[in-house]
């Protein structure tokens, strides 16, 4: 791959880090400008929120899920980031569209009711487990000194795309502005059809009961980690694959395994800081 032959390079945008050549000033100030298809939905997540995962819940919903030219399509291909340099605007490729972006940054055309949005919002303290491994993982982000101090620089909002409190409070602050629907990660782990089943109502789709089996059957952590176009594991010039997995462990409550008492302490009495008037908890 092209980009797996430069060297990668933190930089600061609006406050907020991204890396080169992965991102650039020129896309992200080319982005506010795009011109959008009202029927192509807009995924939005911080990262680590479980984001592969409902792009492919959605690329599943929107085409036919036998159809073999489609399962023949990289995730990647199908719902690629309006962020990154590699995107073009060749709207019929794409099913879904996808952004990290906080709000501030989105296509000025995204601010209105004509873009369908799903927000997928994941438990902070499973996206900063989450987040510290691919870290560790991916050649394009600096490996974390330890946890603690991943911990420190992910409150502070010092990491890739920013703070996750502000992205958060911001987008969900807007909500009655746009055309948005709310998903939780926690919630498509408790009851995945229900999700699948509003996720498809919004995007007015409906699923009769062997489509929407299929689907359930090809979105599992299994299903996806093993099929080569869900998984992009392969792209080894992004990611140091002997250091770990994109489909790591895709469960809720990890952080139970990586937090101290004391740093989930420090990290409850952040949170109450910080969050304490948001009106969605998470468990
Ligand atoms: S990224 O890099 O921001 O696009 O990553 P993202 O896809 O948002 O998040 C990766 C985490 O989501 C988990 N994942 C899943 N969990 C359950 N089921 C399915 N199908 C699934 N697909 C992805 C993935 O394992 C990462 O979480 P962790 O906790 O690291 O395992």
């Amino acid at each position: 791959m092209e980009m797996a032959k430069k060297s990668f390079e933190y930089f600061q945008y609006n406050g907020v880090t991204f890396v080169s050549p992965i991102h650039s000033i020129e896309q992200l100030e080319w982005v506010k400008d795009l011109k959008m298809d009202p029927d192509i939905p807009l995924l939005v997540s911080y990262p680590k929120s479980g984001t592969t995962w409902v792009q492919q819940i959605v690329s599943l919903i929107l085409s036919n899920p036998n159809d073999t030219d489609e399962k023949s399509k990289n995730l990647s291909q199908k719902a690629p980031w309006i962020e990154y340099t590699l995107f073009k605007t060749d709207f019929n490729k794409h099913q879904l569209l996808t952004t990290h972006l906080n709000h501030e940054m989105v296509p000025n055309v995204v601010k209105s009711k004509m873009i369908k949005i799903i927000y997928l919002a994941r438990n902070p303290k499973d996206v900063i487990v989450s987040s510290y491994h691919f870290h560790k993982y991916s050649r394009f982000l600096t490996a974390p000194k330890d946890f603690q101090d991943f911990l420190e620089q992910f409150v502070e909002g010092n990491v890739f795309y920013g703070s996750w409190f502000d992205h958060i409070r911001d987008w969900y602050s807007h909500k009655d502005e746009l055309n948005f629907l709310f998903v939780t990660y926690e919630d498509m782990q408790k009851d995945l059809r229900s999700v699948i089943e509003k996720v498809a109502s919004f995007l007015n789709k409906k699923l009769d009961a062997g489509t929407l089996e299929s689907i359930l059957d090809q979105c599992t952590f299994n299903a996806m980690k093993k099929n080569p176009y869900t998984n992009s594991h392969n792209l080894s010039g992004l990611f140091h694959s002997d250091k770990g997995s994109f489909y790591r462990k895709g469960i809720v409550g990890d952080w139970k395994n990586h937090f101290l008492v004391s740093q989930n302490e420090w990290f409850d009495s952040i949170y109450q800081e910080k969050m304490a008037d948001f009106p969605v908890k998470f468990d």
